[in-house]
């Protein structure tokens, strides 16, 4: 039975701990036959041609876009499912307040009840991949099982998939990720373009012992195992137990006119335009913003107390709807060929086209449920979640250092948030402890794009509500735990680019204009900026940020103090969800402001 595409014998191809865990899935899943995924460009043509032969992809114009194909899904199969998503830790109180929590023993039955015979009538597939530069003690390695072609096509550009990482997994460690789209198929039945199993959607997570199980999706963060699964849940429970950091962050380089280079570290929940900033186009002269990474961070302290971030991931998973030449250019140019769009429009003339890409739509599109476009329908042509697959390397502004073993030095972390009113523009922490405050206090108001009460308040501590592994107190725990002897802390900054006036207009011009905000945090780190000290931590001077002249100092810095003291109440409410594992830290930190609020009196910035 042991056969892959090509009918070569699997027991030649791999060993050791691999080939007995890839055996033991086979006879549970019962495959027709395996693959053991090398990552060469034979085999991804084999399986392009055999994702567009069974459906799943129509191949683009290559003349408008080289070797690029696009997905349409089962439409009750477009996102993650949070509510589907489990940490199985032996005790529930480890996977805190903020995770479904299973015991693993009663997810084990589960299990075993849906993957027996999951993968009749299909092909397993051995994805071995790398996350992070390779040669580097900051990168870890996975395999994942699947019966999805589409997933391994996609993991072969979001992760580092090749012969070298298929002979490392025989000797070294990775973490087990088995996925099935949970539809077997009968003797002589053919699939349907996107098989999947949307009734029983179910991600498991085994911290304890570095496991993920995914059934019934082919989307996304529910399929795709290296990127939310791994590299931030499980990674994040690796982390904490060996004192580094897995974080939901963009990384990028800022260069300042004289040549001085700053990377920092940015974590924003969903609909803030993370990918924006990670690909900024900076409007003031002489600033340079270049990108290592979209998504994720895994930081490590070095020798010399610095912290280096590299950037796990190989490629960009992000969002269409919204990116177009005016607001991502980068983004756009990466998207030029070699990539994957899933649920976006298609146009007449076999390209793709999202909503906001152009100010009119094309005529004679087909949306993403397969349909004529009607542009009087009032209906979307893409899907709000629609998504493209870009290899890393076609971003124009990649950082030199993007594949550096030694990571990059991280000078400061910025958090944020979409808030209209209250929230300034920017601000710095006075020390590490309000720095984890800002991470734990963080908030988002939702917009249409997410399901939920548009303009309603979310806390999403670190962007990291549905990544942690384990408590999120314990996680504030483990960010407080950071500041020792020795170490060059990096500075912690909060902003807000969604301020709106009493008219409802933004107050602040975004995108690339944010630069003006990310140059005030390289001079505070340089020491060539001042600050002034207020309750909520410290803001620009006036003279030492350069802002547009249509813009209103008071409006971006205003501290409404009746905002601050209602948004303290509603924070020690959240606080509580945490009981004794929320840090003592915090709850100063929440109660000194409070304090300070109450009796503080606008002084001139
Ligand atoms: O991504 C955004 N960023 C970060 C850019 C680096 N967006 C898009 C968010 C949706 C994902 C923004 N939207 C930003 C921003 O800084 N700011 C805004 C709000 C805004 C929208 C439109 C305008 C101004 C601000 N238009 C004009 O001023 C003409
Ligand atoms: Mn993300």
């Amino acid at each position: 039975m042991w056969k892959n595409l090509e009918e070569e014998v699997m027991a030649d191809q791999i060993s050791g701990e691999l080939q007995r865990w890839v055996e033991e899935i086979a006879q549970l899943t019962q495959p027709d036959s395996i693959h053991i995924v090398n990552g060469s460009e034979g085999e991804n043509q084999t399986l392009l041609n055999l994702l567009v032969e069974n459906g799943t992809f129509t191949k683009l114009n290559p003349e408008k876009r080289p070797n690029s194909y696009l997905a349409m899904s089962n439409p009750e199969d477009v996102a993650r499912v949070e509510d589907r998503t489990f940490i199985c830790s032996k005790e529930e109180i480890d996977a805190g307040p903020t995770n479904n929590w299973e015991d693993p023993v009663k997810m084990r039955e589960k299990l075993s009840s849906l993957f027996p015979g999951c993968m009749k009538g299909r092909v397993m597939y051995v994805i071995p991949f790398c996350m992070g530069p390779e040669n580097s003690p900051y990168s870890r390695l996975g395999v994942e099982i699947t019966d999805s072609a589409y997933v391994v096509v996609n993991m072969r550009i979001m992760t580092r998939i090749n012969q070298k990482v298929l002979e490392r997994v025989q000797t070294e460690a990775f973490v087990k990720c088995v996925h099935s789209v949970g539809m077997p198929l009968e003797e002589g039945q053919k699939s349907v373009s996107w098989p999947c199993n949307p009734k029983n959607i179910v991600i498991t997570h085994f911290p304890e012992e570095g496991e993920i199980w995914s059934f019934g999706s082919g989307y996304g963060g529910n399929a795709l195992l290296s990127k939310k699964c791994f590299a931030l849940r499980i990674a994040s429970c690796i982390a904490k137990s060996q004192g580094w950091m897995a974080e939901h962050m963009l990384i990028v380089g800022i260069t300042n006119p004289e040549g001085k280079k700053h990377y920092i570290a940015a974590s924003f929940p969903s609909a803030c335009g993370k990918t924006n900033l990670a690909m900024l186009e900076p409007t003031l002269p002489g600033w340079k913003v270049e990108c290592v990474g979209d998504d994720i961070a895994w930081m490590f302290w070095n020798e010399e107390g610095e912290l280096r971030a590299v950037n796990p991931e190989f490629g960009c998973f992000g969002v269409a709807p919204g990116t177009s030449m005016k607001t991502n250019k980068s983004a756009m140019e990466s998207l030029h060929a070699n990539s994957f769009f899933t649920n976006v429009a298609k146009t007449a003339d076999n390209d793709v086209w999202w909503e906001g890409m152009t100010e009119e739509p094309p005529e004679g599109m087909t949306t993403w449920l397969k349909e004529p476009y009607d542009p009087a329908s009032g209906k979307v042509a893409s899907h709000p979640n629609a998504r493209f697959t870009a290899p890393i390397q076609q971003v124009p502004c990649l950082d030199s250092a993007w594949n550096d073993p030694e990571g990059v030095p991280i000078s400061a972390f910025v958090f944020g948030g979409r808030r209209a009113s209250m929230m300034p523009l920017v601000r710095e922490a006075a020390s590490w402890q309000q720095g984890v405050f800002f991470g734990a206090a963080m908030t988002s108001e939702m917009t249409a794009a997410a399901k939920g009460t548009v303009g309603k308040v979310r806390h999403d501590p670190f962007a990291m509500l549905p990544f942690c592994g384990y408590n999120m107190g314990d996680y504030f725990t483990h960010w407080l735990s950071q500041e020792k002897e020795g170490r060059k802390l990096p500075a912690i900054f909060y902003v807000n680019w969604f301020l709106k006036d009493e008219e409802g207009h933004f107050v602040w011009p975004g995108f690339g204009e944010n630069i003006r905000a990310l140059a005030w945090m390289c001079n505070r780190i340089d020491g060539k900026a001042g600050a002034v000290e207020t309750p909520i931590g410290l803001l620009p001077k006036r003279e030492d940020l350069d802002i547009p002249q249509e813009c209103d100092y008071g409006k971006l810095f205003f501290v409404d103090r009746d905002k601050w003291l209602q948004e303290a109440e509603d924070l020690a409410a959240y606080f509580d969800l945490f009981k004794e594992r929320l840090p003592v830290a915090l709850k100063d930190e929440l109660h000194r402001m409070s304090q300070e609020i109450g009796s503080w009196t606008a002084k001139d910035l």
